[in-house]
C-alpha cells in the first residue's frame, strides 16, 4: 500500500528524547535543568533533530525521577523555572524545532495534594485515588507492582488500602471519577496554550481499571498482568480527553501503551493518537523468564564467568525475532504508522544491547543507527546514542538510583542468598540506570555534564566516549547519525515506503536485510549483525552503496565485514 498520500510531518520527523536530569547541568547542583538543555539546543539543531520530547520537569519528590509528579503546573526545583521552560520553548521555535512535554496522569505523587486530600477523611477528595478498605494484613487482590511487590499500600491515616501499579509513592488516580479527569484535562489545556507541540503520554494504557479488580491469573512462576492495561473504559476516557483538550490544538500525540497490540494500537489513532510506544521488539533481548531473571545463567555462571562471556549469555537475541517484532507491528497497523526507538530512558543502552559495545562499539552503534532509520516509523533518539554511550559498571547496590532496579536487585540478593557482586553484571545488563548516566560531553571532569557532584555515576569510559571528540571526528557515530538524518529527510523511500523483509532466514541467520520501495523507486538495507565477516552468496550487494558505516575503501563486495551496515540503490 503506497502510503505517500498521507503525508504528514511527524512521519519525515525524528524525535530525540532528553532525560533532563542527565543531559547537562548548569547550575552545578548535579542535577542537569533546563537552563542546561537551552545551551545545547544548538547541537540537537545540529544533529538534524526535529523535536524534543523532555522526560518530566514537573515539580516532584523523585522516587521515580520525576514520573511521581507533587504538581503539574510547576517546575521542579532542580530543574529551573518557569521562565526557563518558556525560553526552552522559544528556542526550539526559532529553530523549527518542536517541543513535547511527559504527560504523566496515571498516578501522581503521593505528595500531591490531591492524595494528601484523599487519605485525609475529611479532605473532600475521597474518590480521586483507588481505596479499598478491609484488613490491614490483607491487600485488597492479588495484583503486584510493575517494580515488584504488592500493588497495595495500607495507608494508616485512611485506615484503607490504594493501589499503585507502580511505586508505593505513585498511587494510581480513579478516571472514573469525572472530577479527576475534569482536572487532567485542565492541566493538560494549561500547557497547551504555553503553546507546547505535544506530550508523550505515559503509561496511558493503564488508566481505565476493570470493574471489580479482579485478581490477576497467576502460576508458580508467571503472573499476567494484561487486566491492567487497555481497560474497557479507555477509548472512551481517550476521546473524552481528545475533544476536551488535544483535538483543539495542533499538536502531536503519542501514547505509550503497554500491553497493547497493533488491534488495540488503531483504536488509539481512532481516538486521535498519532503513535503508539510498544516493547515487543525490546522483549527479544531477555532470556527466559523476563527482564528480571537471570536463572537461564545462574549465579555460580553470573559470578565466575568473563565480561566477554556474560555479554553474550545474557544477550540472547535471535535475529528473527527481532524481524518478527518489527514485523509484527509494522503490518499489523496497515496503513497506520509506528514509532521506533532502540534505547530510552527505560531501557538500557541501544549499543550495548543491539550490538557491541566493547571491540566494535563504532561500527555496531551505526549499524543500529542504520536500522532505526530504515524502517517505517518515526524514529525516536535517546540522548547519548548518538555517541554510542554504553551500559555502566556499577560498583556497588547504594550506586543504583533507580526504583525499579532497586527493587529488584534487593529481591535477587535476598531470594539467591547473594552478595552485590555477583549479580553486578546482571545489572550492568538490564538496569534502567544505564541509560540516566550523565551525558558525556566532553573529557573533563563528570564529563562535562557538571561542576557539582553528579547526581547519578558517570560512567568511567567518558574520557574515549564524549561529544566534543564525536564533534571532531568526522567518521564518528554522531556525525554518522548526522548524515543518516539528513539522508531520510530526503529519501521518499526510507520515510514512506513499503517494507518487505528478507533476511535473516537459516542460512543466514546473523545477516538483516529489508526492502523499502514506492514508485519504482528501491532500496535494500543489509545489516551483518555479527562481530565476523560474511560473505552473501548473492548478488544483492553488487548495487551502488547509497550509505554505509564503512569507507568505500574498506569495503569488499559480496563480503560485509563485521556489523557492516549498507543501503543499496535497487531501483529498476
Ligand atoms: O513506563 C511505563 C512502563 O510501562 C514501565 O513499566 C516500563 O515498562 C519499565 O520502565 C521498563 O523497565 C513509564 C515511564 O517511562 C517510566 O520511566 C516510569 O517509571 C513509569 O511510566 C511510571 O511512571
Amino acid at each position: 500500500m503506497n502510503t505517500t498520500t498521507n503525508r504528514e510531518w511527524w512521519k519525515e520527523a525524528a524525535v530525540y528524547q532528553i532525560y533532563p536530569r542527565s543531559f547537562a547541568d548548569s547550575d552545578g547542583d548535579g542535577v542537569g535543568d533546563l537552563r542546561g538543555i537551552v545551551d545545547r539546543v544548538d547541537y540537537l539543531e545540529r544533529l538534524g533533530v526535529d523535536v524534543v520530547w523532555v522526560c518530566p520537569v514537573y515539580d516532584s519528590p523523585n522516587a521515580d525521577m520525576g514520573y511521581d509528579i507533587r504538581d503539574y503546573r510547576t517546575i521542579m526545583d532542580e530543574m529551573g523555572t518557569m521562565a526557563d521552560w518558556d525560553e526552552l520553548l522559544a528556542e526550539l521555535h526559532d529553530r523549527d524545532m518542536r517541543l513535547l512535554m511527559d504527560l504523566v496522569v496515571n498516578h501522581t505523587s503521593d505528595e500531591h495534594e490531591w492524595f494528601q486530600e484523599s487519605r485525609d477523611p475529611d479532605g473532600g477528595k475521597d474518590e480521586w485515588y483507588i481505596w479499598r478498605e478491609g484488613s490491614p494484613e490483607e491487600p485488597p487482590n492479588n495484583w503486584i507492582s510493575l517494580f515488584g511487590g504488592p500493588a497495595w499500600t495500607y495507608d494508616e491515616a485512611r485506615e484503607a488500602w490504594y493501589l499503585h501499579l507502580f511505586d508505593e509513592k505513585q498511587p494510581d488516580l480513579n478516571w472514573e471519577n469525572p472530577d479527576v479527569r475534569d482536572a487532567i484535562y485542565d492541566m493538560m489545556n494549561f500547557w497547551l496554550e504555553k503553546g507546547i507541540d505535544g506530550f508523550r503520554m505515559d503509561a496511558i494504557s493503564c488508566i481505565s481499571k476493570p470493574p471489580g479488580l479482579p485478581d490477576a491469573d497467576t502460576g508458580e512462576d508467571w503472573f499476567d498482568m494484561d487486566l491492567y492495561f487497555n481497560g474497557p473504559r479507555i477509548h472512551e476516557f481517550m476521546r473524552e480527553m481528545a475533544a476536551e483538550t488535544f483535538e483543539n490544538y495542533d499538536v502531536m500525540l503519542i501514547g505509550e501503551t503497554p500491553g497493547a497490540d497493533p488491534e488495540e494500537a488503531k483504536k488509539y489513532y481512532e481516538d486521535g493518537v498519532d503513535m503508539v510506544v510498544h516493547f515487543d521488539h525490546m522483549d527479544v533481548t531477555y532470556g527466559p523468564g523476563g527482564k528480571w531473571s537471570p536463572d537461564y545463567v545462574g549465579m555460580e555462571t553470573l559470578a565466575s564467568a568473563g565480561d566477554d562471556e556474560l555479554d553474550a549469555m545474557l544477550n540472547t537475541m535471535d535475529l528473527a525475532d527481532l524481524q518478527a517484532a518489527i514485523r509484527y507491528w509494522d503490518e499489523g497497523v496497515g496503513d497506520e504508522w509506528n514509532c521506533l526507538y532502540m534505547g530510552s530512558h527505560d531501557q538500557t543502552r541501544a549499543v550495548s544491547r543491539f550490538g557491541d559495545d566493547r571491540q566494535y562499539r563504532r561500527e555496531s552503534a551505526k549499524l543500529v543507527a542504520t536500522f532505526l532509520l530504515s524502517q517505517r516509523a518515526t524514529p525516536f533518539l535517546y540522548q547519548g546514542d548518538e555517541l554510542g554511550m554504553t551500559n555502566a559498571d556499577w560498583d556497588s547496590a547504594d550506586d543504583i538510583r533507580d526504583v525499579e532496579a532497586r527493587g529488584q536487585v534487593e529481591m535477587l540478593m535476598a531470594d539467591h542468598d547473594v552478595p552485590y557482586e555477583t549479580i553486578a553484571p546482571f545489572v550492568r545488563n538490564r538496569s534502567r540506570d544505564n541509560a540516566r548516566t550523565p551525558m558525556q560531553w566532553d573529557d573533563g571532569e563528570n564529563a562535562g555534564f557538571t561542576d557539582g557532584d553528579p547526581w547519578i555515576q558517570v560512567n568511567d569510559n567518558y574520557p574515549e566516549i564524549n561529544a566534543a571528540e564525536a564533534l571532531d571526528d568526522s567518521d564518528s557515530i554522531y556525525h554518522y547519525y548526522r548524515r543518516l538524518l539528513a539522508f531520510r529527510r530526503e529519501s521518499d523511500v526510507l520515510v514512506y515506503g513499503d517494507t518487505e523483509y528478507v533476511l535473516p532466514d537459516e542460512t543466514y541467520p546473523n545477516v538483516w536485510a529489508h526492502r523499502r520501495t514506492l514508485d519504482g523507486e528501491s532500496v535494500l538495507v543489509v545489516l551483518n549483525w555479527q562481530g565476523e565477516e560474511r560473505t552473501l552468496d548473492t548478488d544483492w550487494v553488487d548495487a551502488p552503496v547509497l550509505f554505509g558505516n564503512y569507507a568505500a575503501s574498506e569495503r569488499d563486495g559480496a563480503t560485509l565485514r563485521p556489523y557492516e551496515a549498507r543501503i543499496l540503490d535497487r531501483s529498476e
